[in-house]
């Protein structure tokens, strides 16, 4: 039978189960991705398991998250990273090099390998024919160390691409068609696997802005074919001979259809305060906007960069508006210097900032109170940006470009009054600089891990009881994200390897109280609605609430990543079996789940919960694996018996 690319790379990997869509598969790891943020804490739990080395082709650790340096916080985690890199094999990425996803790209991506990233956004290796999944740190330093990583079996959903983009409009506007259509919880559980003649229109690094963003639309990853335009783009990284021709077998089948009809496409846009909020930019036109971000971790590739400094070309950002370009490595931006476009930048008045991922997740550049911003960014969560009540767009550079130059939001295809369209490709050759990567030593003996003050022993947790009590802390709605649950941003960022500093932040946008009230309850308990902890892989989103004595969440559904990190720290991911049960509980509310140690054990689906006299029922839907994790009391606990 005819298979899918994504299936073919799924079953070259499979290491247990089959690939039976919602059944756990354990599949072999080639590639890992940490970043800093992600990374103190997963590098910490690889030290934990004693393995001398890593045992995958390639681990890469990048520094690009918590780069101000405000205090000593985030220089020790940099260099803790630095040392413990160099100690176990790792590529070692250093500050203002880049964005690990771009860097990835770049430098180290392979077309049918797999690639597990302690980031959401991992799937931009999408660009490259890599099945590339955001994962918790935990689940990557266990990558690491040469385990399989654990899923549930994803369906394949076939976007079929025809036709060609038109002028101004790009990569970021066919991700955010994607959005439009099938919103932020349309995807999960799948891998999205772009097909068809329009592939080819695409170029590697259009193709990586449309894998990045599949973590918005829930998607487990995103899969493009490599054909001459991934050879092309690794000819020009002086790395043609990692590249072999990939694609679906001839008359495949999916387990879902779309199409896309590129040559219809009109530029997009996604409205505060969700990826999915898409409309027309037609439909916003003269909205004041005060503040334009370009870059981070997509739309910050050469070919994004240089389509801005060309269209900037010759002319003024608008008064009283900041440009911001954010470049997503340091080789973007030395390759646009060389074709001069950084002088059309700087004469136009933008502000060029290091390689990073700075405002993208409120590390700086927060706009001011009911300020208008626009960002080539993934995500527009509330308060995201570090401003309460933000109003903050996504777009494509090219309509960032045109907020510029006009200081409203406009459709970039008025530009063409102005100058015709840019057609920005990507070089033949790029200028290629590895310096700013520390390469894995040989004999690594003499390397010491150097950590500092920010670095605090991770909490003891127990084991699950058998029988739950414990009080509703908080009940939250639909869609709640990671960014809601442990925010990110230049205060609480840095406090990610301290997880007694970091748990006082938790909810703080949503209920500034929950931390003192979840540890008065002693047993706490979270309801919440759908797609509950979408967003990123921040395992923080996990620890930190179980850490504040939170056992269970009851909700009307998961996001794939957060549930997983749920199971890693031992909280019950718990679903409504009928979703108007919701309605039952409130805040305050004493919850009992009687005998739920041996109904784990058992193996029970259903779960019977006693709700102010009432009983309802709640669903759990995990693995045999993940149920022995929860007994244990998390992934860690379960590690270390199994190995005492
Ligand atoms: C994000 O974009 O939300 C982040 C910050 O990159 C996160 C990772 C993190 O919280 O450190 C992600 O996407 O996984």
């Amino acid at each position: 039978m005819p298979k899918s690319l994504a299936t073919k790379i799924l079953e070259a990997h499979l290491i247990e189960g089959e690939l039976v869509p919602g059944k756990e598969i354990a599949i072999k790891i080639d590639h890992t991705l940490l970043q800093d943020a992600t990374g103190t804490m997963a590098m910490l739990e690889f030290i934990a398991m004693g393995i001398p080395r890593v045992k995958v082709d390639l681990a890469a650790q990048y520094i690009d998250h918590n780069l101000l340096q405000t205090d000593y916080k985030n220089a020790d985690d940099h260099a803790f990273l630095t040392s413990a890199a160099m100690k176990f094999g790792v590529h070692l990425s250093k500050p203002g090099n880049g964005v690990s996803h771009q860097v990835h790209l770049e430098r180290f991506g392979v077309p049918g390998k797999i690639l597990l990233g302690a980031d959401s956004h991992t799937p931009t290796a999408a660009g490259l024919s890599m099945i590339a999944i955001g994962a918790g740190g935990l689940d990557v330093s266990l990558a690491m160390a040469g385990h399989p990583f654990y899923l549930p079996c994803p369906k394949v959903m076939g976007v079929k691409l025809v036709g060609k983009l038109p002028d101004w409009v790009s990569g970021k506007d066919v991700i955010l068609e994607m959005l439009r259509r099938h919103t932020v919880k349309g995807v999960v559980g799948k891998i999205i696997e772009y097909f068809g003649p329009g592939v080819t229109t695409l170029s590697a690094t259009d193709r990586a802005t449309i894998g990045n963003m599949g973590a918005e639309l829930g998607a487990t990853s995103s899969l493009f074919p490599s054909d001459e335009r991934t050879r092309e783009f690794l000819v020009s990284q002086g790395r043609g001979a990692a590249w072999q021709a990939l694609a679906a077998d001839e008359g495949a089948t999916y387990d879902e259809y779309d199409e896309i009809d590129l040559s219809t496409l009109e530029p997009l846009i996604a409205c505060p305060s969700s990826p999915d909020n898409v409309v027309r930019v037609a439909e916003v036109e003269g909205v004041k906007v005060d503040q334009v971000l370009v870059g981070s971790s997509v739309n910050s590739s050469f070919r994004d960069l240089m389509t801005v400094c060309r269209i900037l070309e010759g002319q003024r950002i608008a008064q009283q508006l900041a440009f911001h370009i954010n470049p997503g490595s340091r080789q973007a931006l030395e390759n646009v210097a060389d074709q001069g476009g950084i002088v059309s930048l700087l004469m136009a008045g933008a502000t060029i900032h290091q390689s990073g991922c700075l405002g993208c997740i409120g590390m700086g550049q927060a706009p001011g109170t009911n300020q208008v911003s626009l960002r080539t960014f993934p995500r527009n969560f509330p308060g995201r940006s570090g401003t309460k009540g933000d109003k903050v767009y996504l777009c494509s550079p090219e309509t960032a470009a045109a907020a510029g130059i006009f200081g409203v939001i406009t459709d970039p295809r008025k530009l063409g009054a102005i100058k015709a369209y840019p057609a920005v490709q990507n070089p033949a050759k790029y200028l290629v600089d590895d310096s700013s990567i520390i390469f894995p030593l040989e004999d690594t003996t003499k390397v010491e891990i150097v950590t500092g003050p920010n670095i605090v022993p991770f909490p003891e947790f127990e084991a699950l009881p058998d029988t739950l009590q414990a009080t509703v802390v908080l009940k939250v709605g639909d869609n709640i994200t990671t960014d809601h649950i442990m925010p990110a941003g230049n205060e609480v960022l840095p406090l990610r390897s301290n997880i007694p500093a970091i748990s006082e932040h938790v909810f703080q946008q949503v209920d500034a109280d929950f931390p003192a009230r979840a540890k008065a309850a002693g047993n706490g308990i979270v309801v919440g609605g759908e797609n509950y902890g979408q967003g990123s892989s921040r395992e923080h989103a996990a620890i930190a609430p179980r850490y504040l004595g939170i056992r269970a969440k009851i909700t009307k559904g998961f996001a794939r990543i957060h549930k997983a990190n749920l199971v890693n720290f031992g909280i019950l991911p718990l679903i409504f079996k009928t979703p108007a049960d919701y309605d039952l509980i409130k805040q305050g509310d004493t919850i009992s789940i009687p005998h739920i140690r041996r109904l784990v054990e058992e193996g029970a689906t259903e779960v019977p919960v006693s709700v102010n006299g009432k009983e309802i029922i709640a669903l759990l839907d995990v693995s045999e694996r993940q149920r022995r994790e929860l007994l244990a009391g998390g992934t860690l606990n379960f590690v270390k018996h199994n190995h005492s």
